[in-house]
This record gives structure tokens, C-alpha cells and sequence, in this order.
């Protein structure tokens, strides 16, 4: 049984996942949303999220891992349906001190026809 809320109304990422706020979604199932970044970095940037409120990665349990492993499985699928063929970068800022913003579980997936550039010059 989980320790978190699996809706939280504070939190905006829950709010578009019950379609509370608009974003451009790209895909969505049972236990995920993927959706456009409203500040891309890249040609494509875009966002999975569970449905379930997960602060972060920090608080990722054994029970989860189903549901983290269904969340990445799916980035490869939306790049490619996106027409990106030749790579993609996910990052999952975790905690203060890795800079995260909103606190419900995402992975960023970037992709672009040229390489991205290495951290730290391309910050997330
Ligand atoms: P971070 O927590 O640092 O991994 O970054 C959160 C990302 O979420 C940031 O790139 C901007 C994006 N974001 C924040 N609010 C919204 C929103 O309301 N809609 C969308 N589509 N993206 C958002």
C-alpha cells in the first residue's frame, strides 16, 4: 500500500493527469501520462508522469517498480512516434539539490537530429 495520495489537488502534474489543467498530451494510459514540456530544451521535450502522486524518485519503493519500468519502456515508443530515430536523453531531477521544480515523479525525454550537448553546459 502506498504512503502517498494517488491524487493530490496541490500538485499540478495531478491536476493534469485528471485533465484539471490542458497540456499537450502525447500519450496516455491507465497509469501514465506523457505530455509536452512548457519550456522545451529541445526539438522534443517531453514529460512522463504515473497517474499516481509520487513526490519523487527519492521516495520510489519496491512496489513501484512495475510502474517506473512501464513509464520507461514507453520513451522509446513516443520518440519514435515522434520521428526521432537516432536517440533520446531522459533525466529525472530528484530534490533540492537536483534542481526538481515539481515534486510528482517525471521523466524528461529530449530528442533532436543532432546531439544534445553534455551537462553541465545543458541544464535542465
Ligand atoms: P523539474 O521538476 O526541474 O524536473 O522540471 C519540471 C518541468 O515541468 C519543467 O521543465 C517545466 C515543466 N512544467 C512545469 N509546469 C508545467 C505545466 O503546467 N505544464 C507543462 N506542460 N509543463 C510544466
Amino acid at each position: 500500500m502506498s504512503q502517498h495520495p494517488s491524487h493530490d489537488p496541490s500538485c499540478i502534474f495531478c491536476r493534469i493527469s485528471a485533465g484539471e489543467i490542458p497540456a499537450q498530451k502525447v500519450y496516455e494510459d491507465e497509469h501514465m501520462v506523457a505530455f509536452r514540456d512548457i519550456r522545451p530544451r529541445a526539438p522534443l521535450h517531453i514529460l512522463l508522469i504515473p497517474r499516481q502522486h509520487i513526490p519523487s524518485m527519492a521516495e520510489l519503493r519496491p512496489e513501484h517498480a512495475a510502474l517506473v519500468g512501464h513509464l520507461l519502456v514507453k520513451a522509446g515508443d513516443l520518440v519514435r512516434a515522434e520521428g526521432y530515430t537516432d536517440g533520446f536523453r531522459t533525466v529525472a531531477n530528484t530534490g533540492r539539490v537536483g534542481c526538481q521544480e515539481v515534486y510528482h515523479l517525471h521523466f524528461h525525454v529530449l530528442a533532436a537530429d543532432a546531439p544534445l550537448g553534455v551537462p553541465p553546459t545543458f541544464e535542465l
